[in-house]
Parts: structure tokens; sequence; C-alpha cells
């Protein structure tokens, strides 16, 4: 008899050490190849990818299960242009004053600047919120636990998604952020974390030549 509210765990697959092997170099070799992009193509992406990315994204785990997340996926170009006005004015500010000598020491190889053209050309911005509270079906406010860490994980996961399904991503983030909670008519007690710039690569896209560090860098076993 399972516990009231329990049911058996009938989705888990064990796998064949070999084969679970096998399957974890090929997720790495996968993931290996995504990058981060900057220039994009304006063709359009289908939106049932996109959907089906979300869907992705929101079976990330998250504190107390409270899903704490909304994304706006916005295509419409009005808002993007918006979106683009309002992240140049930041991006000015941050660029010309606000980020410090190392900042910007630390963001020259990347080759970023104030202007965000990319926020018009590419076809889907996802804007990703986390919903630091929420509410009951009865309509009584609750706390929404590790909002951001539970978010950060599906935008995690919303990136893997995107690029598994053969798309490319700039997780983008404006120096301030509060301005998409006006573009996008969001209530204050969701936090804008990201914007998602999404779509096809430009033909001619460059990315800049990096190294990620290595497994012992990242990791210690004890
Ligand atoms: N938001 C600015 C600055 C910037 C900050 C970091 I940290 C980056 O990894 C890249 C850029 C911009 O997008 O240009």
């Amino acid at each position: 008899m399972n516990q009231a509210g329990f049911a058996p765990l009938t989705h888990y697959l064990e796998l064949p050490a070999a084969l679970m092997q096998q399957r974890a170099a090929e997720f790495l070799a996968e993931v290996q190849r995504r990058r981060s992009v900057r220039q994009f193509s304006n063709r359009p992406v289908p939106r049932e990818v996109i959907e089906d990315c979300l869907r992705a994204a929101g079976t990330a785990p998250s504190g107390a299960n409270m899903q704490p997340w909304h994304f706006v996926v916005v295509e419409t170009p009005g808002i993007k242009r918006q979106i683009r006005e309002a992240a140049d004015r930041e991006e000015l500010a941050f660029y010309q004053h606000r980020a410090s000598p190392q900042w910007l020491a630390d963001l020259a190889p990347l080759g970023t600047n104030a202007s965000k053209p990319f926020l018009e050309s590419a076809p889907c911005l996802i804007v990703v919120f986390a919903q630091l509270s929420g509410r009951t079906p009865q309509g009584e406010v609750r706390k929404h636990y590790y909002a951001v860490q539970s978010t950060g994980i599906a935008v995690g996961m919303l990136i893997t998604a995107i690029h598994h399904a053969g798309l490319v991503c700039l997780p983008y983030t404006p120096s301030r952020m509060t301005f998409l909670n006006g573009i996008l008519a969001r209530p204050p007690q969701e936090r804008p974390l990201v914007v998602l710039v999404t779509g096809y690569p430009a033909e001619d896209a460059v990315v800049p030549q990096i190294e990620r560090k290595t497994l012992q860098q990242i990791a210690s076993f004890i």
C-alpha cells in the first residue's frame, strides 16, 4: 500500500553500466558543441519547438515544488524594439560609468558593448522571471522557497533543450532588468533573471575563442 499522495517510481529506467557510460559520454559531446551566439538570423523558429523546450524547462526541480518561474516569449517586433531600446539605455550607463574597470577588462575578450541589435534581429526573446511569491488556488499569497535557484535550474535545462533542438541562444542579462517588468506587464513579485535570445545563428556568426575549465578545475572527489 502506498502512502496517500504517493505512487510507485515507474519512470526510472536502470541502464547497464556500459550503456550508462556511453550515454553520459554522448551527452557530454552534445553539450560540448553548445556556444552562446550573439549574431542571429531573422528566420522564424517553429513555435512547437519553443513550446517543447519550455515544457522541458518546466520539469526542473523546485523548492517545495512551487515551480516558481514564468517565461514570456516575445516575438512581436514592436515589443522586441521596446526591450532593445531600454536595454541599450541601461547598457550605455553600464559601459560608460557603472562597470568597474576590472569588469570591463574581463568582458573585453568577449567583444561585448552597449549595443544589443540581437534583441531585435533574433526571432524570439524568452524573458525568464523568478516568482518570489505566488498564490494558492484559494488566492492566498505564499512565499516561494529558493525561487531564484529553482528558476536558475530551469534556465539551465531550457538552454540545454534549445541546443538539443538545434537552435542557439544567448543568455543576456541586462545590467538592470526591472524595465522588463514594465514592458511585459509582469507584477513586482516576479524578478527578471535573464533574456534568452533564441533563434538560428547568422550565416556569418562568430564566437570568441574561449576555453572551458577542466574537470580537475571544476570538481573535487573526496
Ligand atoms: N550586461 C552587459 C555586460 C555583460 C556582463 C556580463 I557578467 C557578461 O558575461 C557579458 C556582458 C552586456 O550584456 O553587454
